[in-house]
């Protein structure tokens, strides 16, 4: 019997790795076999990619070159990782997946939302999560979230508040299409109120 697929959306610092943390443990307490992996990386080919792709000193990198960079760290973890999981009946949780290149490079990039689908598609063979979670944000109060936490910002994180909000509306956009496996949810919220919805959600999933 295949697993399932669930994947977390936001803007950085909405919240995802919080809750991708506790779900782990609620499911793992429960029995069930679960993967964790993230985007950019999770293979050691992909975590090279993510270094480059995240390291401030590329800062003139090209929107396209960008793209490209994340798809072929996709390609990597869906053939080696995830589908693999999947196919073994385990839960694979993944921090971000092509919903996240839609919005950040199809959207707040320009490069087109059906341009980079049809490359994504491409890049994870077809794989789309059968649940997703969009953590909805304010894009100042994730900027608060983030100094409190004094991680230096990384080159994405470096961009300014106005491309922060062409993502929101990016995944809002990517959201209506995919209306079937996207649940939003209002990141504003407690971090147990949210899990508490996440776990419900995640439950339907389980016993469809
Ligand atoms: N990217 C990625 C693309 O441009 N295209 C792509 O295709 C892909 C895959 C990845 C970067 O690459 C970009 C997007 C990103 O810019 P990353 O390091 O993986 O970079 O960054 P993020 O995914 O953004 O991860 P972060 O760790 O920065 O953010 P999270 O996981 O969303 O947030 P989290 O859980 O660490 O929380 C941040 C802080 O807020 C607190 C937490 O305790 C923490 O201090 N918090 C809350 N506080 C109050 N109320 C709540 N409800 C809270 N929830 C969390």
């Amino acid at each position: 019997m295949n697993g399932f697929f669930i994947t977390f959306e936001g803007i950085d610092g909405s919240g995802k790795t919080t809750q991708i943390k506790l779900l782990d443990k609620y499911l793992s307490d429960r029995g069930f076999e679960i993967v964790l992996t993230r985007e950019p990386g999770g293979t050691a080919l992909g975590d090279e990619i993510r270094d480059i792709l995240l390291n401030p000193k590329n800062k003139g990198m090209s929107s396209r070159a960008e793209t490209l960079l994340f798809e072929a760290s996709r390609a990597q973890l869906v053939e080696k990782v995830i589908r693999p999981a999947i196919e073994k009946g385990k839960i694979v949780i993944c921090d971000r997946f092509f919903d996240s290149t839609i919005a950040y490079q199809g959207a707040a990039r320009g490069l087109g939302v059906k341009e980079i689908l049809d490359l994504s598609l491409w890049a994870s063979a077809g794989l789309v999560p059968d649940l997703t979670f969009l953590i909805a944000i304010n894009v100042e109060i994730c900027e608060q979230r983030m100094k409190t936490q004094q991680k230096k910002p990384d080159r994405i994180e470096n961009e300014k508040n106005e491309f922060k909000e062409k993502i929101s509306r990016g995944y809002l956009d990517v959201a209506e299409i995919f209306k079937e496996r996207f649940e939003i949810i209002d990141g504003h919220m407690k971090i147990e109120d949210i899990f508490f919805t996440i776990k419900q959600k995640v439950e339907a999933l389980l016993n469809r």
